[in-house]
């Protein structure tokens, strides 16, 4: 007995420790780290983050008003996750390439991350060796690595970004918190419609510009509010081809995809929920969050696609879930991810918002405490 009691202590911090969430960065502040676990938990608790690109800025026939959101307009609450996107920051220009204002943007994700929301940033760079849209795909990587013709010009563009997300702060004059910010650096990397992605770089080359970029935002301009999401397309067939492009699990926090169900066929569907398969078995046995980190089906022609077809292939996997799933931006009457006022899924998508599992910004419990402390912060439907 006595053998048996010891053998239990000696193998305690152990436990601990395997059972410890390993993030990319060990110095991330509390509520990074809180934000992390209660993802992950998410996950495993088969639920689903409902999330919304530009939500507050536009929508569908409106553009800056106080309190707009296309999601508030159909289900009555915000979503639980916001994307914001970054591309032309590199430009210093005040608006990004989908004219949000740069400074109005800092305003809605304090808004955002004030109500329990969490935030995510995602960045279209334009192309380093033409000065083309990130569309332009001409190889680039190699002149932004370090000793490449436009290293320089790549750090002073992370030392924005540094710049940006450094302003991000909560809280009093006595106590300022850092709003958490998971990033999504060169994303759909395994396509090949991006300058970063497959066929215009090596798999060592984009290895490369990962590590650099987290090196860089950790180490050198000390950031530790971020988690980070490495998210590929939807077209691989295998773990080792989706991984094809990662750095390793030291590099990164959040495993995603990013999925459009063009065709809305069940042979599309089939595909992805194999990949949501693949994803999420590969992010549980790395203790990483899986994520699906753009969705949408544009225009939604389907009067029920949110509980006829979204939902169930979200719960396909009958495990672990994504912990969130962020809908692509509202933009007009022709690209549009979600209802906006009158559009024919609008009932349907008040019954997905009123389902067990998805949760939506007034169920978050304080995802900034870290579990089992949380506790509801608006006094919405908390479901945890
Ligand atoms: C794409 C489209 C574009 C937009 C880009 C970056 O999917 O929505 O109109 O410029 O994302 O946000």
């Amino acid at each position: 007995m006595l053998v048996r009691i010891l053998q239990i202590i000696l193998l305690l911090p152990a436990l601990s420790s395997s059972a410890q969430d390993k993030m990319v960065d060990p110095a991330a502040t509390a509520q990074t780290r809180a934000l992390y676990a209660n993802m992950l938990r998410v996950s495993s608790q088969q639920q689903i983050l409902f999330g919304h690109q530009d939500d507050l800025a536009y929508g569908v026939g409106w553009r800056e008003m106080q309190g707009g959101s296309d999601v508030k307009y159909a289900c009555g609450d915000y979503p639980a996750v916001y994307g914001w996107e970054l591309g032309n920051l590199e430009k210093d220009a005040t608006h990004n390439l989908d004219s949000v204002h740069f400074g109005k943007m800092k305003k809605w994700i304090r808004e955002g991350y004030k109500r329990g929301g969490i935030i995510t940033l995602s960045w279209h760079m334009s192309n380093y060796h033409t000065g083309g849209s990130a569309w332009d795909t001409t190889a680039a990587i190699r002149d932004i690595l370090p000793g490449g013709a436009h290293h320089e010009r790549y750090k002073a563009d992370l030392d924005r970004f540094a710049n940006f997300v450094s302003s991000l702060k909560t809280g009093s004059l006595f106590q300022r918190d850092y709003i958490p910010v998971i990033f999504r650096p060169f994303h759909e990397h395994t396509g090949s419609w991006f300058w970063w992605g497959k066929g215009h770089t090596t798999p060592e080359e984009f290895k490369s510009l990962w590590k650099f970029t987290v090196a860089y935002l950790r180490d050198e301009k000390h950031l530790h509010h971020l988690i980070y999401a490495f998210s590929t397309s939807y077209n691989y067939h295998s773990e080792e081809e989706m991984l094809e492009f990662y750095p390793g699990d030291e590099w990164a926090d959040v495993l995603g995809i990013d999925f459009y169900a063009y065709d809305n066929k069940q042979e599309t569907w089939d595909h992805y929920v194999k990949c949501q398969e693949i994803l999420i078995e590969s992010a549980q046995k790395r203790r990483k969050i899986p994520a699906l980190t753009e969705f949408g089906f544009e225009g939604i022609p389907q009067p029920d696609w949110w509980t006829r077809v979204l939902l169930p292939h979200l719960h396909a996997a009958g495990k672990n879930t994504v912990a969130y799933a962020c809908a692509w931006r509202n933009a007009n009457t022709k690209h549009h991810y979600v209802p906006y006022a009158g559009h024919t899924s609008t009932p349907d998508f008040q019954e997905f918002y009123r389902h067990d599992t998805t949760l939506f910004e007034g169920d978050l419990w304080n995802f900034y405490k870290k579990p089992p402390d949380a506790k509801p912060v608006s006094g919405g439907r908390t479901r945890q």
